[in-house]
């Protein structure tokens, strides 16, 4: 009989766009399966899906003015595709809002109460009387009893890391409506921990001698401290109904029904789900997840399988990664900052270069970073440089210089060990250092070929060359094995320009090409130029949403900005400032407006007289050295000249716009405001960032001044 082995990735919650930090896991997972599927004495079965109950889904709904279901079925379609498109192969995909996980978390529950481990108990809880809701701790803010921190949270202060109660915060308030809450009871229920405990104990007793550090430590702290029962309802509409009475409005904790998704997504995927689940004799557990999943993984989960006694295959080994983030920053959609699935996509790089780095960059013990110049070294140097390299120089050479046929080795090159370590590494998860070695392997070829010159051999020693040569190829073949779970797409290239028809598998490492004729050798990585990374350094980094919404505000501005047409009819000198002229504007319809400006030098008081100016009408009126200015004139500078905005044909009162905006409030608006915006008369128009300035009759720039309008 084979091996049976089962393999989770933690299930992504469905509210977000996952980025590169999301795929770590999920990656880790598929590389892993993949690796399994290698080896024909193992029977493998992968199941991934997406996490879909929970407050914040009903949250981020509300957010985008969707009901719940629309949110998720919107966002499963995003993952669903991201996975895909990084070439996630799982045997088992789906969802945990499926009626097949209805029925099992049901049925677990049931399970569990019939064998005494559920029990009502009646708490205080705090209510926002304007939401109608219950508030989880996570929505409750206030401050810090502790570290009079204002804005802590209902379970934790972010400022001095204390866990809290929420009934601790002094000043709680509601982050839903903001409003001061109550306290209300209400009933919940509850697993008894407490009294699982010592089953909990043996199992994890069981697999301490291979359970990562940090997991055993996790695990430990909280089977020391003593487990407590814990609620596994909450009062929300969306989430799995809890079959029993009183308990309508209230829907399971999202914690108790996702891990049970796993065996839900692999019963709504394949007949033989028994054959997997309830099946611990025969079947090996292994689950990928982020290091903050660990106790629900580790105790909560266990525990409601073996509470229900039903015979559940149980977690064997837990592979916990840390955290990848981008750049200096953190990943943050809204705020356009880092790379999501969707943007991978749009780089053009294909995604196995992702995979690989990805995977080379995996956060096994601490935190990681994307970065863009360690991507494009990793591209250029070891995807291009060292296996791409290796893969080109060799099919290329056989091509030109052995008409594409090989001949047989005569004398072998070994790197039994690096298979060897290679292997190993991959069954213990430690899928860094299998890269790592794969990759040194390949160097160890591109050193062999250097070595043996096959270029000199070829003229001097036919033979030792065709035996380099052969080599070369059945090493290419074995890396192509070898690197498979990492880069699929990869290998079956590589295999396509071998021209060869063995299977991806290890046995096939113990086979030969020999007397063969390759196919065509082509290019496997494209470098990545540094323009390039400089253009997705700017695009990701944030900076043009900010542009963005910079635009946003400025055409918000442009919007209110009211500018008409006013003729000047008198102009005098300012009694009081050398440089200022008080002059009087024909507005149209009857009003006349009188405004200050500092033309003196620029414009005799007789050239201005008659003139047809631009006016920002509803300007909030300011005094000038104690005269009222109902407005201000538009003119445009250049070094030290400046020249008046006209418009000859035009006539007192007519409207002037900036194209593509429409006028949106006639109120008044500050001359900070106005200069928030830069408005400039460029060679072909007058401009306010894209926007034209815009009337039915020429604008002219007198003494056509090209420069800032002020
Ligand atoms: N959705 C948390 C996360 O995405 C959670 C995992 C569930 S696994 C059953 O990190
Ligand atoms: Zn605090």
């Amino acid at each position: 009989m084979k091996k049976k082995i089962l393999v989770t990735s933690a299930l992504p919650y469905v509210n977000n766009v996952p980025h590169l930090g999301t795929m770590v896991c999920i990656l880790s997972a598929d590389v892993y399966t993949r690796f399994l599927r290698l080896n024909p004495e193992i029977e493998s079965c992968s199941v991934l899906g997406t996490d879909e109950h929970g407050t914040t889904t009903e949250t981020i709904a509300k957010e985008l003015g969707m009901t719940p279901q629309e949110a998720v079925d919107h966002f499963f379609k995003i993952h669903k595709e991201v996975y895909e498109w990084f070439n996630c192969d799982f045997d088992c995909f789906g969802r945990t809002t499926s009626p097949e996980n209805i029925e099992i978390t049901q049925n677990i529950f049931t399970r569990l109460k019939e064998n005494g481990f559920i029990k009502e108990n009646e708490i205080e809880q705090f209510y926002d009387q304007e939401a109608k809701k219950f508030l989880s701790d996570r929505f409750i803010e206030g401050t810090c009893p502790h570290c009079k921190y204002e804005e802590a949270r209902g379970d934790q202060c972010e400022s001095c890391g204390k866990l809290l109660n929420p009934t601790e915060l002094t000043n709680p308030k509601s982050k839903l409506s903001g409003s001061k809450p109550i306290i209300k009871k209400t009933k919940h229920l509850f697993i008894q921990l407490d009294k699982l405990q010592p089953k909990l104990e043996q199992f994890v007793e069981k697999r301490a001698n291979y359970w990562s550090d940090n997991a055993l430590t996790t695990t430990n702290a909280w089977l020391k401290e003593g487990l407590r029962e814990r609620a596994i309802t909450r009062d929300l509409k969306w989430g799995i109904p809890v079959p029993e009475k009183g308990y309508e409005d209230k829907v399971f904790y999202v914690w108790f029904d996702a891990p049970i998704g796993y065996i839900a997504i692999t019963k709504a995927n394949r007949k033989d789900w028994k054959e997997w689940w309830h099946n611990p004799e025969n079947v090996k557990l292994v689950q990928f997840m982020g290091k903050d999943n660990t106790p629900f993984h580790t105790i909560l989960f266990p525990a409601s399988l073996i509470g229900s006694k039903d015979n559940y295959t149980l977690l064997d080994t837990i592979s916990v990664n840390e955290y990848m983030n981008y750049e200096n920053l953190k990943f943050s959609k809204s705020r356009g900052i880092g790379v999501f699935g969707d943007n991978a996509k749009e780089t053009g790089i294909p995604a196995d270069a992702w995979r690989y780095y990805i995977i080379m960059n995996r956060p096994e013990t601490a935190d990681t970073r994307f970065m863009w110049k360690d991507f494009q070294e990793k591209i250029n140097h070891e995807l291009v440089g060292n296996i791409g390299n290796l893969v080109n120089r060799t099919l290329t050479f056989i091509k030109k210089f052995c008409d594409g046929k090989i001949k047989e080795i005569k004398k072998p090159l070994i790197y039994e060990e690096e298979i060897k370590e290679i292997i190993n590494s991959y069954e213990q998860i430690e899928l860094k250092k299998a890269i790592k070695t794969i990759m040194n392997l390949s160097k160890k070829g591109n050193q062999y070929f250097q070595e043996n010159e096959p270029w000199k051999l070829i003229k001097e020693n036919p033979q030792r060359a065709h035996n380099t040569l052969a080599v070369l190829i059945n090493l290419i073949k074995d890396l192509s094995i070898l690197l498979q779970p990492i880069m699929p797409l990869t290998s079956e290239a590589i295999k396509k320009q071998l021209n060869a028809t063995y299977e991806f598998n290890l046995e096939s490492l113990n086979t030969k090409i020999e007397n063969h004729k390759i196919g065509e050798p082509d290019v496997l990585f494209k470098k990545l130029e540094e323009k390039q990374v400089t253009e997705f350094q700017e695009k990701y980094s944030g900076k043009q949403q900010k542009t963005e919404e910079k635009n946003k505000i400025s055409e918000k501005t442009l919007s209110s900005i009211d500018l008409r047409l006013a003729k000047i009819i008198a102009v005098e000198k300012h009694p009081e400032a050398d440089k200022l002229y008080i002059e009087k504007l024909d507005c149209g319809n009857g009003e006349e407006r009188t405004i200050v400006s500092g033309l003196v030098g620029h414009y005799t008081e007789e050239e201005l007289i008659g003139k047809n100016i631009i006016l920002v009408y509803n300007l909030k009126p300011a005094k000038l050295r104690g005269i009222l200015s109902q407005g201000m004139l538009l003119a445009s500078s250049q070094g030290k000249k400046v020249g008046l905005l006209e418009i000859p044909d035009g006539k007192p009162g007519d409207k002037i716009t900036f194209n593509g905006i429409e006028m949106k409030t006639a109120k008044e608006i500050s001359i900070e405001e106005f200069f928030s915006i830069t408005i400039q008369s460029k060679e072909n128009g007058i401009f306010a960032e894209d926007k034209e300035l815009q009337t039915n009759k020429k604008i002219k720039v007198d003494k056509n001044l090209i420069g800032k309008i002020k």
